[in-house]
């Protein structure tokens, strides 16, 4: 307990300290969380998603200086799909954040997607917890793709930020991806680069052309993080986007959302940590897994066996 004390002290060791036993200790896991969960939900959560380089950390790392001028304090979790260690991910990203990396207010953090299905890490809604429970008052997320992980950044986000760029090709092959579904602001980057004008209007006939439910048509914004330029007005739309979630308690109704997804993956974790700590726990999933290959028995009836074989 001493470490939550330094913690809630505003250590920036303990801090990441707290993470890493989030990300990696399961029995402790669930009494930090204890702990941590009634102090955070202050923080506006911002996911970032899009391609593989189309520049979601130089991006990342423009709005944390604009945000800072604001007076905010920033947390910045980049999820690596590529790499099994989060190592060479950290590297480059502190490389990237240069803007950011001696600022005491702002904490970067990089997790290796261990599933490596592009979407977050595990642990990232945990890592989301500590930083606001910390006192963050601004959480970015970094994550490349979505669609093919169990869980995508817009589940943990207020504002989901679709990054592209003119070379990631077509408008359309981004529809097809899922990301307009999930974008609450489009950001053309690498405005530098030929046919970025050509392909944010395009993006922009395809939010025109669709229906908005809620009310609020995702902005197309052309940017270059690289050199700066265009940040001003994302930081506007943002704000937008902000205020827009702040009427009708839409942010309420989002955040009830974000709760009901978090149930359900902690369920599944429950399951799984249950199957683990049997000692017969990888005996029966492998004996499963045999009949199921040879079709004698089905998933759902073999994941039925496994659910009445722990439960009592
Ligand atoms: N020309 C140009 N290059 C840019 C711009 N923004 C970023 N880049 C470059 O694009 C490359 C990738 O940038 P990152 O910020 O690392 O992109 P990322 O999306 O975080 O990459 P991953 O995390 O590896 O998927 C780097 O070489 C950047 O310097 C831009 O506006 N214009
Ligand atoms: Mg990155």
């Amino acid at each position: 307990m001493k470490l939550l004390d330094r913690f809630l002290d505003g250590d920036r060791i303990a801090l990441s300290r707290v993470i890493t036993l989030l990300e990696n200790d399961r029995d402790r896991r669930s009494a930090i969380l204890d702990s941590l969960y009634p102090r955070s939900g202050k923080a506006r959560r911002i996911g970032i998603t899009g391609p593989p380089g189309a520049g979601k950390s130089t991006l990342a790392d423009r709005l944390t200086s604009l945000l800072r001028k604001d007076g905010r304090t920033v947390g910045v979790i980049a999820v690596d799909p590529t790499s099994p260690f989060s190592g060479g991910a950290l590297l480059g990203d502190r490389l990237r954040m240069q803007g950011a990396w001696d600022d005491p207010e702002v904490y970067v953090r990089s997790q290796a997607d261990r599933s490596h299905a592009g979407g977050l890490s595990e642990a990232t809604p945990h890592a989301m917890t500590a930083l606001d429970a910390f006192g963050k008052d601004v959480i970015i997320v970094e994550t490349v793709g979505v669609g093919q992980s169990a869980l995508d950044v817009s589940e943990v986000s207020d504002t989901t930020v679709v990054l592209l760029t003119p070379e990631s090709g077509d408008s359309v092959q981004a529809m097809k991806a899922g990301l307009m579904e999930i974008a609450d602001v489009l950001v053309v980057n690498k405005a530098d680069r030929e046919g970025a004008d050509r392909f944010a209007s395009e993006l922009r006939m395809i939010v025109d052309m669709r229906q908005w439910a809620e009310g609020w048509k995702p902005p197309v914004v052309l940017v270059s993080a690289r050199d700066d330029t265009g940040m001003d007005g994302l930081y506007d739309q943002l704000n937008a986007h902000g205020d827009f979630l702040a009427g009708e308690d839409r942010l309420g109704k989002r955040r009830l959302r974000q709760g009901r997804s978090a149930i359900q993956r902690a369920l599944g974790e429950l399951w799984r940590g249950r199957l683990t700590e049997r000692r017969d726990g990888g005996d029966t999933l492998d004996r499963l897994s045999e009949r199921v290959a040879r079709r004698e028995i089905q998933p759902l009836a073999a994941a039925r066996e496994i659910m009445d074989s722990l439960s009592i």
